[in-house]
Order: structure tokens, then sequence, then C-alpha cells
């Protein structure tokens, strides 16, 4: 029997449904316009720009409930939203240095058995970078790949320069090159990096590690655990099948395998003792694959969300994993649950996928505190109001290099063609103001879709006003559903807006907004 017949092969529904390339596009004249490709340093901006007085009135203004204009509401919206990110780099209490080296490596994967894929410092997932708040992450990176390649950290708020997006913050790193990212996180919480060039292929080969941003004050005794979600496609012998962005990925959500991992590993199996405080931190660094993940007997909550802590923790008894989204968990193991093993399934697809599982052994250990902070996240209640700042149409359509191409408002932008930062004008986005984006989801696919740079808030969802009180910088989009957010940037420069299935991206499904 074929070593590779042991591991437990999904045979997904979902991977062959509807195709997409049925369904047409609606064309419309692209806009061309001269961009100035300076990279720009990012500056934090006060949420309002106002001297002391005149926000003491405004303030008064919002909170009088009395009918205000759209301009004032605008102002008020975005005060409302003040003291939920940090406005300024404090700087570099210290500086972690870490040097990265992407390049093929042969390392032990799902049950052990050695397997070629590309990584950081020869490991999947790659290191996990850690780092206090208030810490400079310096990191020294060599590409030892076949291919040219960025690192892109993802929903970290970093200076536009190192935000790893070729051929707008930054040249690609040729192979045999070195490029230095330097930032300092404003943000405690979980997040991770990867390529932000041909990342179809070079996440799907096994490039993407976790950073993790520590409170300033990090909760005493609670245990910690990493689940990086993840899945691959293996072939009749085993080996990862090496044809990226199919004309099947771009027909549908992208590339789902048929072998899920956390953390490299098939159904791991962990061990907790009893009154334990665990706190887990998982990431969705598939390809196009969602997660639903069910703790079933197990009760965790939730308490942040890409990397930003909730104002409460909440039940979490389903959580959806898109790519590129993080939940963090805190969860008490019950004392009372010696011999027990509680198993944590994926129910996206119709039928579950065993995902890992926790073993209670041990003597009981007292429960700490839970002890972690609590995030601002404002209610934005009148933003229903406003119209949208920007619509953006989500399509595909017969074309382009790979047969179809994804589309925002009938345009493409690709990072594999050189100077295609200077195909769209970018959205435009003002520092400091609330601004409302309409996603439009016109097809039969999932799309989440990703800001580079910012937080925003789900406002509505097909019409209806929603209240998801968290910070996000992924939503998931689902077939003909249209979402809302709400923003208010701080950090100045071009930032991607893209779908985080990468094959939508890297087949067109990218666009920039630009903060000034
Ligand atoms: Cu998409």
């Amino acid at each position: 029997m074929p070593q590779h017949a042991q591991l437990p092969m999904i045979d997904d529904e979902h991977v062959r449904s509807r195709d997409v390339s049925r369904e047409g596009g609606r064309p419309r004249p692209r806009v061309l316009a001269a961009a100035v490709a300076a990279a720009m340093v990012a500056a934090a901006a006060a949420a309002v720009a106002l001297p002391g007085l005149e926000r003491w009135q405004l303030r008064q203004r919002c909170r009088s409930g009395a009918s205000v204009d759209d301009a004032t509401l605008r102002q008020c919206l975005a005060l409302e939203a003040e003291g939920a990110f940090e406005a300024s780099e404090r700087n570099g209490r210290r500086i972690v240095e870490a040097a990265i080296r992407a390049a093929p490596a042969t390392v032990p994967m799902f049950d052990g058995r050695a397997f070629d894929v590309w990584a950081y410092n020869g490991q999947v997932p790659g290191p996990t970078l850690r780092v206090r708040r208030g810490d400079t992450l310096r990191v020294h990176f060599t590409n030892g790949l076949p291919q040219p390649t960025t690192i892109h950290w993802h929903g970290v708020r970093v200076p536009n320069a190192m935000d790893g997006v070729p051929g707008v913050t930054q040249e690609p790193v040729q192979p045999g090159q070195t490029f230095v990212y330097e930032f300092t996180p404003r943000e405690a919480g979980t997040f991770w990096f990867h390529p932000h060039l041909r990342s179809s292929e070079q996440v799907e080969r096994g490039l993407y590690g976790v950073l993790i941003v520590e409170d300033e004050a990090p909760a005493a005794h609670v245990e910690e655990m990493i689940w990086v979600l993840d899945d691959w496609l293996l072939d009749g012998t085993g080996r990862l099948r090496e044809s990226f962005i199919t004309r099947s990925d771009l027909a549908h959500d992208g590339r789902w395998g048929n072998v899920v991992t956390v953390s490299g590993k098939v159904r791991p199996r962990f061990s907790a003792r009893p009154g334990q405080r665990l706190r887990i931190r998982a990431v969705d660094v598939a390809n196009g694959r969602v997660f639903a993940l069910d703790f079933g007997e197990l009760r965790p909550q939730i308490i942040a969300q890409d990397g930003m802590y909730l104002p409460q923790p909440r039940p979490a008894s389903r959580v959806e994993l898109a790519p590129g989204n993080r939940a963090d968990f805190d969860l008490v193991i019950p004392s009372d649950a010696v011999g027990r093993t509680f198993v944590i399934h994926d129910r996206f697809t119709r039928t579950p996928i065993e995902l890992a599982s926790i073993t209670v052994e041990g003597e009981a250990v007292a429960t700490p505190p839970a002890g972690h902070p609590s995030g601002t996240v404002p209610a934005w209640a009148e933003a229903s109001r406003l119209a949208p700042d920007h619509e953006l149409r989500l399509n595909a359509r017969a074309g382009g290099p790979y047969g179809i191409e994804w589309t925002i408002n009938a345009a493409v932008m690709r990072h594999d063609e050189p100077g295609h930062h200077h195909h769209e004008a970018p959205y435009r986005l003002d520092a400091g103001r609330f601004a409302k984006i309409r996603f439009i989801n016109d097809s039969a696919r999932l799309h989440p879709m990703h800001i580079h740079g910012m937080f925003f808030k789900v406002l509505a969802r097909s019409g209806s006003p929603v209240d998801e009180p968290a910070w996000r910088d992924t939503v998931l989009m689902r077939p003909r559903e249209s979402i809302d957010i709400g923003v208010v940037p701080v950090d100045l420069g071009r930032w991607m807006l893209h779908c985080h299935i990468l094959e939508h991206a890297d087949s067109g499904m990218m666009t920039l907004v630009e903060v000034r």
C-alpha cells in the first residue's frame, strides 16, 4: 500500500461545485492614471486633527443625539473609534533581530514522513517570531528560492515601505538577494507572514510563519498553543501537486487540498491538565480553504479576531476562519474531565474534518485568571445612513494568462506584470476620516477580502446593518453577498486590497487604496 494512503484524504464536494467561468462579467472601460511610485513612509495621524476646544464641542454635539449632517457624522464616527489603535510608533524599547531564509527543503510532515517544501528556515510552519509590544522587529531576509519573493506581514500596521508588496512598496527580492524588514508593531496580537509574490505557489509550498506580538504584561500561567491551519493538495504518489493556478482553481474557490494539517501535522493530539487555561492562537494560512472550528463539548471564548482584542470575550462554539483570518481563543479545561479526549472539527464543508484533539490528563491545576486586555470597537450604529465612499464589484471573466481572471470593478492587477501598479488609479482614503467601502460579490464564489495596513469593522451584510463587535483585516464574502465595512485609516501609503484566495489574487483580484 502506498504510504500516502494512510493519510486521511479529503474528497471535497466543495471543489467540484459550479464553474464560475460560465458567469459573465460586465466589462467597463479601464481608467488609466499616472501614479507616483514613491514608497511613502507611514505616518501616524490623529483620528481627528482638531484643537482641544473644537474637539470638545464636536464630542458634545455627537453625544447630544441631535441629527447632524453627513460631514459631521463622519467626524463623530472617527471620534468614536478613538483609542482603538495605537496612533504613534513608540520606539523600540528593544530591538529583536531575526534571520529568515526562504529555500527549498525536505521536512518531516503530516505523520512524520519526508516531504519536499519551500520553507522559512527549513521548517513548516516557519519560525514563530515573538516580540513584545513596543519592541522593534528587525528581520534579515535572504531569498534562497528559484523565484523572486517578498515577505508581507499580514495584519501588522507596518510603515508602508515594510509591507512587502512587489512593485508597490519594494522591488522583488531576487534569488540570492537580501532585504531587511524593520518595524515596531503597534498592536499586541496574533499575526502571520508570507510571500506576496506568486503566493498561490509560494504559500502553498509551505512559506508562512506566525508573528506573535505579546502584551506588555502577558497573562501569567496561561499555556499557549499555536494552530496553523493549512491544507495540501497531494498527487497519487503523496507529493505536492505542482500545477498552480489551474483553471479549476480559478473556476472555484482557489486550490483546496486533500490533506488538512494543524501546524504541519495531521490530527495532532495535545494533552492538557484539568483546570488548565489555554490560549489558542489559530491562523488560516490555506490558499483557499475556509475552516469552521467546532470545539464540541469544550467551551472556549473568542478573545481576539484578526489579532485585535474584542471588547469582551464571546462564546466560540463555531468560529469561521477564511484564508488570512486569525482567532485567539481562551479555553479552560474542565476540572472534571480527567481521562477524556475532546476532538476539534472543521465543519465548513458538508463532511466534518477532524483537526486535532486534546486529551485531559495529569494532576488538576488551579485555573489562573484570564488577564488579557480588552479592545475598543466602536458601535458605529449611525454609519448605515452614509453612502459608500467606494463600491467594489467582484467578478470573473474569461481571459488573461490563466484563462480566467478575477476582477475588482472589472479591472485586474497582477504582481507578475512589470509596472502593474500604474494600471489603475488607487482608491483614495483620507487619513483620520471615516470611510465606508461596499463590496458587492457579483459571483457565485467565496472571496475573503483583505486590506493591508488597516483594520475595519463590518457594518452591514446584504443591506442589513449588523453589529459585529470586532475589528478585522479580512472578511469572507459569500456568493452574491454584499458587505459594507467602515474604516478610519491611520497609516499613510499605498495599501493592497485583495482577495485572500491566492489564486483569485494572482489572477488579478487585487487593487490599491491610497491613504493620504
Ligand atoms: Cu476571491
